[in-house]
């Protein structure tokens, strides 16, 4: 149920390892797209896949779900208002399958989702299916795969797999052994739920940490990207990288799970998003801050080399990209004049005309690192211009 970022190379992966899949969406047209063998979703080496085992009639998408023997809820968890999680997909696809539930079945959540949802969801089917009481089985089991290296992740990663009883813990790791080989770790559902967002909140309190110090580091006088090699060769310190906030669908996201739910005890989750999200706004900041000072200096407007729209280096996702909220942020500020969009990864953008990394570099009078793109390394540091390095592409 889901054929999204993580749904459709689930569905592909189990199909290529011989299940039947029915892959199912609301959305017709990722429906027709998937039976066409095309992929919707960006992600490197997974449409020949999807090809292979369409053609093979392994996997087969629907608008509708079909009797079968184990059902994967694999559907986005938003958040409603105020960072409250929305569990309504998750809902939604469970109602879907409830009628076509049989003794024996096994039943399994992926969606990052708060704790209590995988108790929450068994309520639905009973409260609506009494007779199925002690005769299905329910899991919850996250997924953990970095998107551009999914088809690794999915079958090398191990994975936690929490089920309501121990026969349904053991009735899930059946089924996710037969395509993955990493470690299939046993425990209950709340603990899978509370691991999958531990997992993302740990990253996101650790990238404050980063960010924190740049910020401090700025006032002081210090090269940020220095101080963390340095300390670093302290053989019990790895610290992260600063850079411009945090991006993705994951790590900006899931923390707000553990927030929205124990509000009084999370004081470094909370606070650890509250600094990412004050790095976009800083970074933004200093970028106009810096466009002022040319002017004034030099009687006219800068040119600026905005390098890096996607939300980490080496890929062309721009979902929930705090580069290109800068971006956005630094345009609105001057009327668009003289800024030039760089991402190598995308060729073309329904907002944002795109510059040649090269070319914007050679014209730019301030120089904006945003994401750390490999081919942004090749530029050579020229102190004549303006360089604003938020991602640590020349560490100074
Ligand atoms: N970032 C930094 N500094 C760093 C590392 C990352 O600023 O040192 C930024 C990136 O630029 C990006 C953001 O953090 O904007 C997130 O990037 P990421 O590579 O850390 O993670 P995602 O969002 O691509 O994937 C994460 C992964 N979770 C963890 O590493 C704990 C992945 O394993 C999860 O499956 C995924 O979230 C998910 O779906 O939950």
């Amino acid at each position: 149920m889901g054929l999204g970022y993580i749904g459709l190379p689930t569905a592909i992966i189990a199909a290529k390892h011989g299940v039947q899949v029915t892959g199912v969406d609301i959305n017709p047209k990722v429906v027709e797209m998937t039976n066409r063998g095309k992929l919707h979703i960006i992600e490197p080496g997974m449409e020949e896949m999807l090809q292979e085992v369409v053609n093979s009639g392994a996997l087969k998408a629907s608008t509708t779900p079909e009797v079968s023997d184990a059902y994967f809820m694999v559907v986005p968890t938003p958040f409603k208002g105020n960072h409250e999680p929305d569990i309504s997909y998750v809902a939604a696809a469970t109602r879907a399958v409830l009628p076509l539930l049989k003794e024996g079945d096994l039943y399994v959540i992926e969606s990052t989702s708060p704790v209590g949802t995988t108790d929450k969801m068994a309520d639905l089917i009973f409260g609506e299916r009494p007779e199925l009481k002690g005769k299905i089985y329910i899991a919850y089991c996250p997924e953990r795969v970095l998107p551009g290296n999914v088809i690794f992740e999915l079958v090398n990663n191990d994975r936690v797999i929490g089920g309501m009883n121990e026969e349904s813990t053991t009735k899930a790791i059946e089924f996710y052994s037969q395509f993955v080989t990493g470690t299939l770790h046993r425990t209950n559902c709340k603990t899978a739920e509370m691991c999958k967002l531990t997992e993302n909140s740990s990253r996101d309190v650790q990238i404050a940490f980063a960010n924190e110090l740049s910020l401090i580091c700025d006032k002081a006088g210090i090269n940020v990207w220095e101080l963390i090699n340095l300390a670093n060769k302290h053989p019990r310190v790895n610290i992260l990288q600063p850079g411009c906030g945090v991006g993705g669908h994951c790590i900006a996201v899931d923390p707000y799970f553990i927030t929205a739910d124990f509000p009084m005890e999370s004081k470094i989750i909370a606070s650890a998003r509250e600094i990412n999200n004050y790095k976009s706004f800083w970074c933004a900041e200093k970028v106009q801050n810096e466009m002022l000072k040319f002017e004034l200096k030099n009687g006219r407007k800068p040119c600026v080399a905005m390098m890096g729209l996607a939300f980490k280096p080496n890929i062309d996702d721009l979902r929930e990209s705090p580069s290109k909220q800068i971006v956005m942020k630094v345009m609105q500020s001057c009327n668009n004049a003289n800024i030039l969009v760089v991402e190598p990864n995308v060729e073309t953008h329904n907002v944002f005309k795109l510059t040649d990394y090269k070319e914007a570099y050679a014209k730019a009078d301030i120089v904006v690192m945003l994401t750390a793109h490999e081919p942004f390394k090749t530029l050579p540091y020229d102190d004549s211009k303006v360089i604003l390095d938020f991602c640590g592409i020349y560490k100074k």
